[in-house]
């Protein structure tokens, strides 16, 4: 399932506003890094997320409806894109290759890198005060959407997962916590804020629990994907080598089983559908 060809008007609308967004920042030094960062061969998943869970509560889902949720979908792929610098550089994951192309370490060195990563995740942030990019978001909501996100990223998130997941070697945390922390809640703050714009209380609250549904079963894929090409690290958490593959495998499935009933009763589902239907193809 190619997501570019199912959602290609979404991706480019998107890159368009991110484009803009990021044209806005004074930055000489670090413009080219931010942009190199940014874009490249990546899915845009977690923006999707956003989409398809503001889609499900919306009476409007147009384009121009959906473009509301921009500048909560860019402070969340702003905050992926600068977990990702972070990840790949030496003391962490150590990887050469990302988004298609040399990793942002590789081709400006470090320091930079390290810099790219929290101008990123600080830049993510002043999008929620910056008035003229909202469209019919009040600032109330934005205040909630800026801690769904701080909340799922920090130390009680993606940060402590990512704490647990190099210790590992040292210290065998559950694969199904470190998953959590690290992956799930940051995929499960896109849809909880998604929903949140559109649904409200109730939207924020059924998406939070399915976009952890979702997460946990993005991160086993991830895991079976790595297994069978390899490309596991040595003291790497993971659900094959805990669970073995064909159970990993079920888990996966059961996970997306779940969230597949908690969305099926509603009537814009075909999007937030085809985005677990793609996680399934992914992996299984
Ligand atoms: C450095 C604080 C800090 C955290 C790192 C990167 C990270 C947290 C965790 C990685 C978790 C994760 C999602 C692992 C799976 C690896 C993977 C496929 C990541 C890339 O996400 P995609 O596939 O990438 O959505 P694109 O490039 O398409 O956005």
């Amino acid at each position: 399932m190619d997501l570019k060809q199912l959602f290609g008007e979404r991706i480019k609308s998107f890159d368009d506003f991110l484009r803009s967004y990021i044209s806005r920042i004074d930055s000489p030094f670090l413009k080219e890094g931010i942009e190199y960062a940014l874009f490249g061969d990546c899915k845009r998943f977690r923006p999707l997320l956003v989409f398809a869970s503001y889609e499900l509560f919306a009476s409007d889902t147009s384009i121009n409806s959906i473009k509301k949720t921009f500048p909560f979908a860019a402070a969340v792929e702003m905050v992926h894109t600068y977990s990702l610098i972070h990840d790949d550089l030496p003391s962490m994951d150590n990887a050469d290759m990302r988004r298609g192309k040399p990793s942002v370490h590789k081709k400006f060195g470090e320091g930079i890198a390290v810099l790219l990563g929290d101008g990123l995740l600080t830049e993510a942030f002043r999008a929620f005060s910056i008035d003229d990019i909202w469209d019919g978001v009040s600032r109330t909501k934005r205040l909630v959407l800026s801690g769904i996100l701080a909340s799922a990223i920090g130390f009680e998130g993606m940060v402590e997962g990512q704490a647990m997941d190099i210790l590992y070697g040292k210290i065998k945390s559950p694969v199904e916590k470190i998953a959590e922390k690290k992956t799930a809640m940051l995929i499960s703050a896109s849809c909880e804020g998604g929903g949140y714009i559109s649904g409200g209380k109730r939207g924020k609250n059924l998406m939070r629990r399915f976009g952890l549904l979702l997460g946990r079963a993005f991160q086993i894929i991830d895991d079976i994907k790595d297994h069978l090409s390899g490309e596991k690290r040595k003291d790497e958490p993971s659900f094959v080598e805990v669970f073995g593959m064909e159970r990993a495998k079920e888990i996966a499935l059961e996970l997306l089983k779940k969230g597949e009933e908690m969305v099926s009763g509603f009537r814009n589902r075909d999007s937030i559908m085809n985005l677990i239907k793609f996680l399934r193809d992914e992996g299984i």
